[in-house]
């Protein structure tokens, strides 16, 4: 997870850089704050993923160095989702956020109801119940309560055949999925890996390559290879019942479930497909830490530069090729830190 980055004032422009303060037009500076007033309407209805990724894109345009961009150039942005990118363009064209007004009719529908039974226990109860129920994976604010509404208030509750496959899942690994990964489990996987993937260039990244004793997740880097799809990967590992779930498949990005030996845990592993010429910079960014991510990012921008995990770029779009992590640490006039010092 990002953790949160610090943040201005309500309505004040951040100074980024050596002191120089950016010149916002009107309308970036009322697009900043709808962003930050649907963060805070999300918080209201509970809603946390939302609220930190609307903060995130607030915080992200407030300290973008140019005026707000919209098409690619927005999509570009590190950290800007489509749904973020749709509200932009939804403002630069027809001057309204419809999402923005549906939040305002839904929190206010909302804080009548409350308003209503303030507080009561059995409101407590159904706050931290629909929480609990959004701790499992594929579990979002609205299934989380439906399952509520039927009556289900513990995880003793739930019955499992009701449940999505995915769900199902999520559900049964609920517990076993937050122990953390010893490393040398993670070694195993590794030669495992060798082994199995011996055309396909990879890097085990996130806290292992960091050198953590212990880790939440593995996170492995694939080089693109002629011939191997991320799903043709995915297949094989599947095939040597080394994946034993998927939670989400995409040409470059997998979510699943891996486990050594039958005898052994169930653990998270991501997977992310890159090409050669972005494999620095992705190296990069997946090895972390996400801190030291979010100081060359703004490292860069107080340069005029953007980096991202595929690049480094010039505010007029001119590429500046890095083949290596130590160039980019280079081309930030920072001092190269090995990933093992990379924490903090
Ligand atoms: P852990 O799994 O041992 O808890 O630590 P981690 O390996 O550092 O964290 P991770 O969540 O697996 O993320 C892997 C790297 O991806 C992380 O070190 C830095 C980068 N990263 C960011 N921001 C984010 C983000 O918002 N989500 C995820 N999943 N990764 C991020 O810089
Ligand atoms: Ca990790
Ligand atoms: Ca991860």
């Amino acid at each position: 997870m990002e953790p949160s980055q610090p943040r201005p004032p309500a309505g004040q422009i951040p100074i980024i850089g050596q002191g120089v303060p950016i010149v916002r037009s009107e309308k970036d500076k009322i697009l900043i704050l709808a962003f930050r007033e649907m963060a805070k309407l999300y918080g209201k209805l509970s809603e946390k993923y939302r609220q930190r990724a609307f903060n995130m894109a607030a915080d992200i345009l407030s300290n973008y160095p140019h005026s707000i961009p919209t098409g690619a150039a927005l999509r570009n942005i590190h950290g800007i989702g489509e749904s973020s990118a749709s509200v932009v363009e939804e403002w630069f064209q027809t001057g309204k956020i419809q999402r923005l007004e549906d939040l305002r009719k839904r929190v206010s529908e909302y804080e009548s109801r409350i308003t209503l039974v303030v507080k009561s226990p059995e409101m407590i109860q159904m706050e931290n119940t629909i929480a609990l129920f959004q701790t499992i994976h594929g579990v979002g604010p609205k299934i989380a309560e439906k399952w509520y509404l039927k009556g289900w208030r513990t995880l003793d509750d739930i019955k499992i055949d009701e449940l999505s496959n995915a769900q199902q899942i999520g559900f049964q690994n609920l517990a076993v999925l937050k122990e953390k990964i010893p490393r040398s489990e993670i070694d195993i996987f590794k030669k495992y890996l060798e082994r199995m993937l011996l055309n396909v260039q990879f890097q085990i990244c996130g806290s292992y390559r960091r050198g953590a004793v212990e880790s939440g997740d593995i996170d492995v880097l694939l080089m693109e290879t002629e011939g191997y799809t991320l799903s043709y990967i995915v297949q094989e590992m599947t095939k040597r019942n080394l994946i034993v779930d998927q939670l989400a498949l995409g040409q470059t990005k997998f979510m699943g479930i891996i486990k050594l030996s039958p005898t052994h845990k169930p653990r998270r592993l991501d997977l992310r497909l890159v090409s050669k010429d972005v494999w620095s910079f992705a190296t990069l960014y997946f090895t972390g830490c996400g801190e030291l991510n979010i100081k060359m990012r703004r490292k860069a921008i107080t340069m005029g530069l953007t980096l991202n995990e595929y690049c480094l770029t010039k505010s007029t779009g001119e590429i500046i090729a890095c083949p290596s992590e130590e160039s980019i640490f280079r081309a930030l006039g920072m001092s190269y830190l090995p990933p093992t010092k990379r924490d903090n």
